[in-house]
């Protein structure tokens, strides 16, 4: 651990009480210089440090800190073994963690940025993500003999895990939007992004990268023009610890379902949650669009529809509109 996270933790754990520069020099085994450095360099990352002449540093108790030992704090036993790649700004941490996946990182590292300029979507599509008011994560997953099809599904476990940790966090349950949105009163606050490298000759995957980004707080400046009407935050308003512990309570939920394997312990839910079965809707397709009612979401997590004029179809990818709610 850097001396700057070192800082960081031990701040984080005096909850907003002054400790002074040789305090810290002390308990850090470094010199008062050192910890000069490392105060500016997280005043600069944005930290809210106050220093006070004769009483030294402290750091405002209800902030909403995004750091590994806020983390780790809410994440239960079985996860302590993930390591924790923490970044301020990074282009997309689907992409970063594609790369490393791609030099032979090892499993079950996690990457959090606290802002992405290229954070990307399905399709080629962006996903926008400000600094400071989301939550955008990767995962680097290395699962064995594994093919794509049983990877799709890496999205389905993860749009349970995150709306039930949204309700912890909230005590409000999200909807799920068929296949990888959540949806808080009718806004879009959260997407999911299963990306994954193949390896020919078995036909199984090398690694997937599992991507989720989450709209915490309403971003500063307002959503940008194109999805000003489609996208919402979970919370109006800051709360300490709120990404710490939205991270933590998905990983502890998303890890729990990936290391079990069992489609039974999440699928139940996904439909219970699904906001989309009972409703008409366009299913949208590359060049046409076609009404249809949807009958259910099935063991492969597709989307069972039926058309007007009668016949069904079983959907495994793309994308529906909800006619009440979309248009
Ligand atoms: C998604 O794609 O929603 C997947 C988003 C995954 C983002 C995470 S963040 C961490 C990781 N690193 C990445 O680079 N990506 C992952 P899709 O279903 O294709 O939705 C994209 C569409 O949602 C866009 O075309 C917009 O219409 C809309 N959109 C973009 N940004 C949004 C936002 N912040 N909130 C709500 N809607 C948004």
């Amino acid at each position: 651990m850097s001396t700057r996270d070192k800082l960081l933790e031990l701040l984080e754990s005096s909850s907003g009480e002054y400790l002074s520069g040789e305090e810290i020099a002390e308990k850090l085994n470094i010199s008062r210089t050192s910890v000069w450095k490392a105060v500016n360099s997280l005043k600069k990352d944005g930290y809210d440090i106050r220093s006070l002449h004769n009483k030294g540093y402290s750091l405002d108790a209800n902030a909403d800190i995004l750091s590994e030992y806020g983390i780790r704090k809410f994440l239960n036993g079985k996860n302590k073994g993930l390591d924790f790649d923490i970044r301020e700004e990074v282009t997309s941490t689907n992409a970063l963690l594609k790369k490393r996946g791609d030099n032979g990182e090892k499993a079950d590292l996690v990457m959090i940025a606290v802002k992405q300029t290229e954070g990307r979507g399905r399709f080629g599509r962006s996903f926008f993500s400000p600094s400071g008011t989301g939550l955008y994560m990767s995962i680097l997953l290395r699962p064995v003999n594994t093919t794509v099809a049983e990877a799709t599904m890496y999205t389905t476990m993860a749009a349970v895990a995150a709306m039930k940790a949204v309700e912890e966090l909230t005590g409000c349950r999200p909807s799920i939007k068929w296949v990888n949105d959540l949806y808080m009163d009718n806004r879009k606050v959260c997407g999911i992004l299963t990306e994954a490298s193949v390896n020919m000759e078995n036909g199984c995957i090398d690694y997937a990268v599992l991507g989720i980004g989450f709209n915490l707080y309403p971003p500063s400046g307002g959503f940008p023009e194109d999805i000003e009407n489609k996208a919402g935050s979970i919370l109006k308003y800051s709360r300490a610890d709120s990404r710490n512990k939205l991270a933590a309570f998905f990983l502890n939920e998303f890890m729990e379902y990936y290391r079990s394997g069992s489609r039974s312990s999440y699928i139940d839910e996904y439909r219970a949650g699904s906001m989309v079965i009972g409703e008409r809707v366009n299913v949208i397709m590359p060049d046409s669009e076609r009404e249809a009612y949807v009958l259910d979401v099935d063991e492969e997590c597709r989307l069972v529809v039926r058309y007007d004029d009668g016949s069904e179809e079983k959907l495994s990818n793309g994308e529906v509109s909800i006619r009440r709610i979309e248009g």
